[in-house]
């Protein structure tokens, strides 16, 4: 429908803030015209999304506002989440559904000639991470604002996000992510509370005016950090909180004495290596890469952060002594961990405390989640870059590292193997700084992130800390928001459950155990299927709208999406769909259940198996999708480019849930939970929190299959041989033979070659050891969905028990056991305008 904003209704700015339907329209029309300098003949949908969404964000505003100056003045504990990644999603239906607005926007949108939904559908999502790490993050601080506890999250506002995917020829193709190029209208830049950071340089010391000997570091450049608000309204409460992301720029725009001089291009340069810190976000998750850029990228955004809680903390104190009274700083994964000597040397250097002090106070505010038990993803930096960049933070690590080997040799007199074991330092080659031992010796309390993570730290990587202080590891599963997992991306499951048992499980997910005695009834479990089957016709419009793709919606939905990596076992997934191929080839009759296997995820740009996967699951579908033997009951789809957006179309048509990691590597997982809570049955390994989950929903509603942790260590231990597995297993050699043979490259040998080697050879992950397990456990699933009222009650159960997975129960954990924080309602001080009046502030 052509929009129908006439000129005439542009008149006066719209002071109300309430959501009369009335003065909504007007606020788009105004905010369309002024902000978007738009009128009826050249205004886009792009246009009309930044003036809905303006229209949101001024509505936020006024609780946002309420919210930070409440919290200042009370002094209630702030909760600071350091990450250096963030994935909230898109922002415009969360912000509406949290805020309670969705039916008048509806309504005004609707009124105004316009479709919410194709204007929600314009936004592009910030991808401002990789995916478990930061989307656990963005979870949290919308449970965080939801249970009214006063948080901000510290990140960093990358210019360009997680690169876009296509597919083409079947191979990935990266293309830079220019989030911000239409604007971003839910930012707000904070110019007044700049913080400057210094990269290199040298250290000095001097005595002070009270004799005292001192350091400092006098860096050789400074780059500006500016920050950029964006508010995170909890769920129908008052509470709006930030996300405050820090943009790098050079101190001026040109170095005059260098222009002077006439080092035009110097002066630039300058600028644009500045700016060039918060550029782009790497796309490599789970491998450490030793570049100087992610090294500067974590301190700049961590040096912002700190000094501005000092900057909060002495605006209402005159030290810095109760600092960890009115802060409790998370640090997600090791990332952020050169935050404990910065804030060391902020203590020392700049505020002239002792180090006494200075450590009681540090190892009082900071905690540290861990997210990986892969040695490949530890954070070590050569101590020779990081000295290089940071010289007075090594020289204060060294302090640290001294003082706490000491108390570590105290306690094992004579043994200097425990001494190397823990150091900070790893002298096992060219000396490098570990940073999760940096984390562990500075934090007041270490999580896991899933029991059996937990459980592995305490066991191996993370052992010797347990030994030396048994209290500090503590498990925190993680959880998922149900307000962005249910309520914006599966709506009709959603309305489905409150008609049902009211709306309560929105912030108390364990009330969705009043929908089991629902699985027993018949008329309950036809519309729970209804949902499913509406849900399945979403996504065919979607394959064929975008790809051209025909998806059969009737057939068993079996979904793996998840970063593309050889632990996660993608090419396991699609052994089998080799092996129902086979059969299907072999017994052209053969009864089988009718599967959409669907994939998506991203591969790190630099990891050529990764990449080699993808092209394989591309060339497996070209096959099976065009084979008049097959295509009516096995079709292969992979969905490009996923993300937040493409996770809230595809979790919810998902009948079966792949979470087949080896077990042991996959430290909880989060997307095994947004499949459950939307219907999905679980085929899984007993790795991460499938366990958790499985315990949950109860072993009749879980497909468990292949090797558990001991069994993966013994077999790895007895020397792992899986040219065995491939000899006595017919249909696994079938599977590999018949990649080899070409079948799926059009003829060419060689393509593949490096995959099969390597699982032939090496196989680290013990692809084929899993297989028959594997293929077996999905011969059960299929039975099972034919059984479809079974199914559909399985379907139930799972979702029934999902509630301990919410982050609502993550969240209110780190509070009570790590940050020590309460809710903290926010009463409104400032009205409405104009309802209230306006009061203007006393300048300060
Ligand atoms: C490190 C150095 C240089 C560049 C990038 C990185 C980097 C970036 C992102 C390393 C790791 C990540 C992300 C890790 C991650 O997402 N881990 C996942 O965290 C989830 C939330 O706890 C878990 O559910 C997953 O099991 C875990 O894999």
């Amino acid at each position: 429908m052509e929009p129908t904003l006439s000129a005439t209704s542009v008149q006066a700015a719209p002071t109300n803030h309430s959501c009369d339907i009335n003065k909504l329209k007007r606020a788009f029309a105004y905010k369309l015209f002024y902000q978007q300098g738009k009128t009826v003949l050249s205004v886009s949908l792009n246009d009309y999304y930044q003036a809905v969404a303006l229209t949101v964000r001024d509505r936020m505003q006024h609780l946002f506002i309420n919210s930070t100056e409440a919290q200042l003045e009370k002094e209630s504990r702030l909760v600071c989440y350091l990450s250096a990644e963030f994935l909230p999603g898109p922002h415009l239906c969360n912000s509406l559904i949290n805020l309670g607005f969705f039916n008048e926007f509806a309504i005004a949108a609707r009124e105004t000639g316009l479709d919410l939904k194709a204007i929600i559908d314009q936004e592009k999502e910030p991808g401002l991470g990789n995916g478990g790490l930061g989307r656990l993050a963005a979870c949290y601080l919308d449970s965080l604002a939801t249970q009214q506890i006063p948080a901000i999250g510290y990140g960093i506002r990358y210019e360009f996000g997680m690169f876009d995917q296509e597919i083409v020829n079947g191979w990935q193709k990266e293309f830079s992510d220019r989030w911000l190029q239409l604007g971003n209208p839910w930012e707000v830049k904070k110019a007044d509370l700049v913080q400057e950071v210094g990269f290199g340089g040298c250290t000095e010391s001097y005595v002070n005016g009270q004799g005292n000997r001192h350091h400092r570091w006098v860096p050789a450049r400074v780059v500006i950090g500016i920050p950029y608000d964006t508010p995170i309204p909890g769920y129908k409460v008052n509470t709006v909180n930030t996300l405050r992301l820090w943009s790098a720029e050079a101190p001026k725009s040109f170095d005059f004495q260098d222009f002077n001089v006439g080092d035009y291009f110097g002066a630039v340069a300058e600028k644009i290596s500045a700016e060039n810190i918060t550029k782009v976000l790497y796309p490599n998750d789970e491998q450490f890469q030793g570049k100087k850029l992610r090294l500067e990228q974590q301190y700049f955004f961590v040096c912002c952060s700190l000094k501005d809680m000092i900057r909060m903390h002495l605006f209402c104190h005159d030290s810095l002594d109760n600092f960890h009274d009115n802060f409790a700083v998370q640090i997600n994964d090791t990332h952020p961990a050169v935050a404990i000597p910065e804030f060391m040397r902020l203590l020392l250097d700049e505020h002239c405390l002792n180090w006494e002090e200075a450590w009681d106070i540090t190892t009082r505010t900071f905690s540290y989640t861990n997210h990986t038990l892969l040695p490949e993803s530890q954070d070590k930096w050569p101590l020779s870059l990081f000295g290089s960049l940071l010289p007075r933070h090594l020289e204060i690590i060294f302090e640290i590292n001294h003082r706490f080997l000491d108390q570590v040799r105290l306690r094992y007199p004579g043994d200097e193997t425990i001494v190397r074991n823990l150091s900070i330092i790893d002298e096992s080659g060219p000396r490098s700084l570990r940073m999760a031992h940096l984390a562990c010796v500075g934090s007041q309390t270490i999580n896991g992130v899933a029991a059996v993570h937990t459980h592995l730290l305490k066991t191996s990587s993370l052992a010797d800390f347990h030994r030396l202080w048994p209290q500090k590891i503590i498990n925190i599963t993680n959880g998922v928001t149900p307000r962005r997992w249910m309520l914006v991306s599966n709506p009709r499951l959603s309305q489905l459950i409150n008609e049902a048992i009211g709306e309560a499980w929105i912030t108390d997910l364990t009330q969705l155990r009043r929908l089991e005695p629902l699985a027993d009834d018949a008329a309950f479990r036809t519309a729970w299927r209804r949902v499913k089957q509406e849900n399945k016709e979403d996504i065919a419009a979607f394959a064929r709208d975008r790809h051209r793709v025909t998806l059969d919606i009737n057939a068993l939905f079996d979904v793996q999406v998840k970063r593309i990596h050889e632990y996660k076992r993608q090419h396991l997934n699609l052994l089998h769909i080799i092996t129902l191929y086979n059969r299907l080839k072999a017994n052209p009759t053969l009864d089988l259940t009718p599967r959409v296997c669907i994939f998506g995820g991203k591969a790190a740009p630099g990891y050529f198996m990764a990449k080699l996967i993808i092209k394989c699951i591309n060339a497996v579908a070209e096959v099976v999708n065009n084979d008049p033997d097959t295509r009516d009951r096995l079709h292969v789809y992979f969905l490009p480019n996923h993300n937040v957006q493409t996770g809230h179309l595809v979790y919810p048509v998902s009948d079966l849930s792949e979470q087949i990691s080896l077990a042991g590597k996959e430290a909880s997982g989060t997307g095994n939970m947004k499949f459950a809570l939307s219907g999905a049955v679980t085929i899984g390994t007993a790795d991460g929190a499938n366990i958790e989950i499985r315990e949950e929903v109860g072993e009749d509603n879980f497909f468990l299959f292949g090797l558990s942790v001991p069994e993966v260590e013994q077999l790895q231990a007895t020397g792992y041989r899986p040219a065995d597995y491939y000899l006595s297993d017919d249909e696994l050699r079938a599977a590999i033979d018949l990649i080899r043979s070409g079948h799926f490259s059009h003829g060419d040998h060689d393509l593949f070659q490096p995959l099969l080697t390597n699982l032939l050879e090496h196989d680290p992950y013990l692809v084929l050891a899993d297989y028959r397990s594997y293929v077996d456990c999905q011969q059960q699933a299929a039975d099972s969905y034919r059984k479809r009222e079974q199914w559909t009650r399985m379907s139930i159960l799972n979702v029934a028990r999902m509630g301990k997975f919410s982050s609502d129960r993550s969240i209110a954990q780190y509070c009570r056991e790590v940050w020590r924080v309460k809710p903290f309602p926010i009463e409104l001080k400032w009205q409405r305008i104009p309802e209230g009046g306006i009061v203007f502030p006393r300048l300060s």
